[in-house]
């Protein structure tokens, strides 16, 4: 079961960009979708990410006990308050589990959005602890107030290398967002925390966070000897929501609409892949 989120949730998402769900779904749904997940370590999809971490994307819609939460009603109408929109659609959902002593030394500072084919100001992410996590053992860590900022840090892989994604053909759409980028990376946040407003948060099983995808965002790996961390987001988007591909940073081609429907750049995201999951005058 997923609960409603607080109007002081929502008021602190709008101020720093992120608000910390305690309590989000409850014991039962965390039993059940870490089973499906661990299914899908052992078993990757498609678009598995190849790395010294379990990550895999876009395969949730297919496994009973995660659609359930995605679609969950509740959810959308949630992620749809969140981003002031009338709808909201499922946009792809996102796995990240780092086994004990797993550490990432770059810490991966990132904002998404520019990673994905999207752009406009409904495009909200919630991340959902499924085991109990710190900062040691890779909670997810936010720079506070950078939802903000209209320019983007260059994308790079959680091994700190820049990340390449073929397009085929769409490759042609994509469009000059160079002045959008800083020239630099994201800066070591972490090695000076208090002054640049990091917020750190430990989470419960069953505890989310839900965060713009604009804010500067990192775990920092998992340095715990003894803890598995299993983590699992899921995207939406709104009303204003269009379709972009930006050229010279990695997309991924993961989250494209199903390839026997138009694709168009400024277009709605409409394919049948980013189902609806709230309407407010279907309410
Ligand atoms: O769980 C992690 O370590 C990374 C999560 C993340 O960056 C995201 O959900 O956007």
């Amino acid at each position: 079961m997923i609960r409603h989120i607080t109007n002081d949730e929502l008021a602190r998402y709008r101020a720093d960009g992120v608000a910390k769900l305690p309590g989000f779904i409850d014991a039962e749904q965390v039993a059940a979708m870490l089973v499906a997940l661990d299914e899908q370590v052992a078993n990757p999809g498609r678009w598995v990410t190849k790395s010294h971490y379990h990550s895999d994307r876009a395969f949730g819609l297919g496994v009973p006990e995660l659609r359930d939460y995605l679609l969950d009603p509740v959810l959308g109408e949630n992620v749809a308050r969140a981003m002031g929109s009338s709808s909201a659609r499922f946009f792809f959902d996102h796995m990240f589990v780092f086994e004990p002593n797993t550490p990432v030394d770059d810490h991966y500072w990132h904002q998404d959005l520019p990673f994905w084919p999207v752009d406009g100001q409904h495009v909200v992410s919630i991340w959902l602890s499924l085991v109990d996590c710190t900062p040691e053992s890779s909670a997810l860590k936010f720079v506070r107030g950078t939802h903000t900022e209209q320019r983007f840090y260059p994308p790079l892989g959680f091994d700190g290398s820049p990340m390449v994604g073929d397009l085929g053909e769409l490759a042609s759409h994509a469009i000059d967002v160079r002045d959008l980028f800083h020239e630099h990376q994201a800066p070591p946040f972490h090695e000076n925390p208090e002054q640049h407003g990091v917020i750190e948060f430990s989470y419960e099983a069953g505890d989310a966070v839900l965060f713009s995808t604009r804010i500067v965002h990192s775990s920092g790996g998992n340095r715990s000897l003894t803890d598995r961390r299993v983590a699992y987001s899921a995207r939406y988007v709104g009303d204003d929501a269009r379709l972009v591909l930006r050229r010279g940073v990695f997309q991924d081609p993961a989250l494209l609409p199903e390839e026997d429907q138009p694709f168009e750049i400024g277009a709605p995201l409409t394919s049948r892949r980013y189902p609806i999951v709230y309407e407010a005058h279907r309410k």
